[in-house]
């Protein structure tokens, strides 16, 4: 396996990412200070009954030992990467193959292809030397893929014991995103109850941001992604800007929480940005959301400038309510009538008979859509025939719907020439940001840690990201101290809580601040693209959200 390496890559594979100071001297000379027991977050009584052998496991902290290095034991270890891509997954990969040969040489990597089925069906490769300094600093998950296959089952879990066991593995490392660190505190769990003697560790990644909680600063890639988008965003202002014509209608992905939409506007100033937490908190319908836009549009016209750009996160259809209701609506009316909708033939013909089956607002507001996007609800499904929600391209939903509403205004005499984008699989795998890269590798090289110490049901964890990576904490925190229990398709289940973008807390409100200025004013910032060598204060800049959340600005 060898991948063709960009001038980039090539001078980027020279980098060597910066470690917290406790693992600066190599994995057997660090210290690991225990807390006192932990708790989960909530509905602490079902978590520890379902964890018995792993509930109450105190937070480590690593520091410099004064011990002088004796060669540790041969490790086996097998990583595989979950879920969406995310920059810097391949600098985990590093920080953990690092570790594992400085305690001893002879110890193995094993990377699981796929995903978590490449874990279950033991399908993997060995990573040695050649192929790992192939894939140093850069973007992508390709060393070994990914997937999404979810490891939930008992079933499943006998045949990953049946894999720790041919490759006498020590420790298997997920790397993956809220719901697949839960699974792999799940199997830490099985594996103890089944005396199996290798460590789960998870490692908190999604360009989504939102696995994060008080000891989860961040989640890696989020960085990466959000200044690769506000870059195009930036071109895309000052293209505005410069012609004055068209309004820019922006998706962002992120497929519920809005942190890089967010994110984005911090770091752009773009005129409109919505954040479907908001719309849900103030309970807003489609119409109001659109209203809202429109009037900022009209105040624009009005001022002589048809232009400007508007951010509009993936997932804000599903936090109105009104559309949650509908989307509910239609995935009964689909299992119950599939053959009768079906047979009315495609849209228009089965706006005709869908309403039937519908509440009378949800029929209103069906046939309120445009009829592109009636096609998407009811026409996209996945393979349980639900609503594919992610495929709704919002972006063009808002469009047609403002152009509507200004339609309907006798007092609007502007122009609304608007053009639509989607930004998401232009920033996962793009090479990390010096900070992704940097974090990443720690976080592989403390999970590496955590492995020679063999414990379990661990994340892997980097704290005091805003300090300077001389103050940086690595350690780990056990992965039940951030669960609860949360209804999901129809049963109670033990998951980590998803951190979605918090109303009261410092980003949203420097935002809020801000945002009727950005509204009228042209306040655009142009970030530029990621850099990678330079002054610290350019080059290893973090972003505003962490900064914002840790009081670092
Ligand atoms: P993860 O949660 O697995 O990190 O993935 C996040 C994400 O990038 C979302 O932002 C997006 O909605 C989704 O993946 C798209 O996934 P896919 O590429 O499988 O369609």
């Amino acid at each position: 396996m060898s991948q063709n390496l960009s001038i980039l890559s090539k001078a980027r594979a020279e980098y060597q990412p910066k470690l917290p100071v406790a693992l600066r001297n190599g994995p057997l000379k660090v210290t690991i200070e225990k807390g006192e027991a932990t708790e989960s977050v909530r509905d602490q009584d079902a978590i520890k009954s379902l964890f018995p052998n792993t509930y109450g496991a105190p937070v480590l902290s690593f520091g410099e030992s004064e011990n002088p290095v004796i060669m540790g034991n041969e490790v086996n270890v097998g990583v595989v990467l979950s879920g969406g891509q995310a920059p810097g997954g391949h600098n985990v990969i590093a920080g953990i193959f690092d570790a594992i040969k400085a305690n001893q040489g002879g110890s193995k990597l094993y990377g699981f292809l796929g995903g978590p089925s490449g874990l279950e069906n033991a399908e993997y490769i060995e990573i040695d030397r050649l192929l790992m300094d192939q894939y140093r600093n850069t973007g992508g998950f390709d060393i070994i893929g990914s997937g999404r296959t979810k490891l939930e089952t008992t079933e499943q879990f006998d045949k990953c014991i049946e894999t720790a066991k041919k490759l006498k593995l020590d420790a298997i490392v997920i790397i993956g995103g809220d719901d697949s660190n839960t699974n792999g505190a799940i199997l830490a769990e099985y594996f103890k109850s089944k005396n199996v003697s290798c460590s789960v560790i998870g490692v908190p990644k999604t360009i989504d941001g939102d696995l994060k909680n008080e000891y989860v600063e961040t989640s890696f890639g989020f960085d990466t992604a959000v200044k690769t988008y506000s870059e195009m965003i930036g071109n895309i202002q000052r293209d505005a800007n410069s012609a004055k014509k068209y309004w820019h209608f922006i998706k962002l992905m992120g497929r519920s929480a809005s942190h890089i939409g967010l994110e984005a506007a911090l770091q752009t100033q773009p005129n409109i940005c919505i954040i479907s937490e908001e719309v849900k908190e103030k309970g807003q319908t489609l119409g109001q959301v659109i209203d809202g836009i429109a009037d900022i549009v009209a105040a624009r016209a009005a001022a002589g400038k048809n232009f400007g750009v508007a951010l509009i996160p993936e997932g804000l259809v599903e936090f109105i309510p009104e559309f949650g209701v509908l989307i509910g609506e239609l995935n009964e009316a689909l299992a119950h009538h599939e053959e009768e909708i079906k047979a009315a033939g495609e849209t228009p013909e089965m706006v005709v008979v869908m309403p039937k089956y519908l509440t009378a607002e949800s029929a209103t507001l069906l046939q309120s859509l445009p009829v592109s996007i009636q096609a998407q609800l009811m026409l996209d499904r996945d393979p349980h025939g639900n609503v594919q929600v992610s495929l709704i391209e919002t972006e063009k939903l808002v469009i047609e719907m403002v152009a509507k509403n200004l339609a309907a205004r006798s007092d609007f005499k502007g122009a609304f020439a608007a053009l639509n984008h989607f930004f998401g699989y232009e920033g996962r795998c793009a090479a990390p940001s010096n900070f992704d890269a940097d974090y990443c590798y720690a976080l592989g090289y403390s999970a590496a840690v955590l492995a020679l110490n063999s414990m379990t049901g661990y994340m892997s964890s980097v704290r005091n990201l805003t300090q300077g990576i001389e103050n940086w904490q690595a350690g780990g925190i056990p992965i039940t101290m951030m669960m609860n229990i949360e209804r999901r398709h129809g049963e109670d289940k033990p998951v980590i809580q998803k951190a979605l973008v918090e109303l009261d807390a410092a980003p949203f409100k420097y935002f809020v601040e801000r945002r009727d200025q950005w509204a009228q004013e042209e306040a655009y910032t142009y970030p530029g693209p990621i850099q990678y060598w330079g002054p610290t204060e350019v080059a290893d800049q973090t972003n505003f959200t962490i900064k914002l959340e840790r009081g670092a600005m």
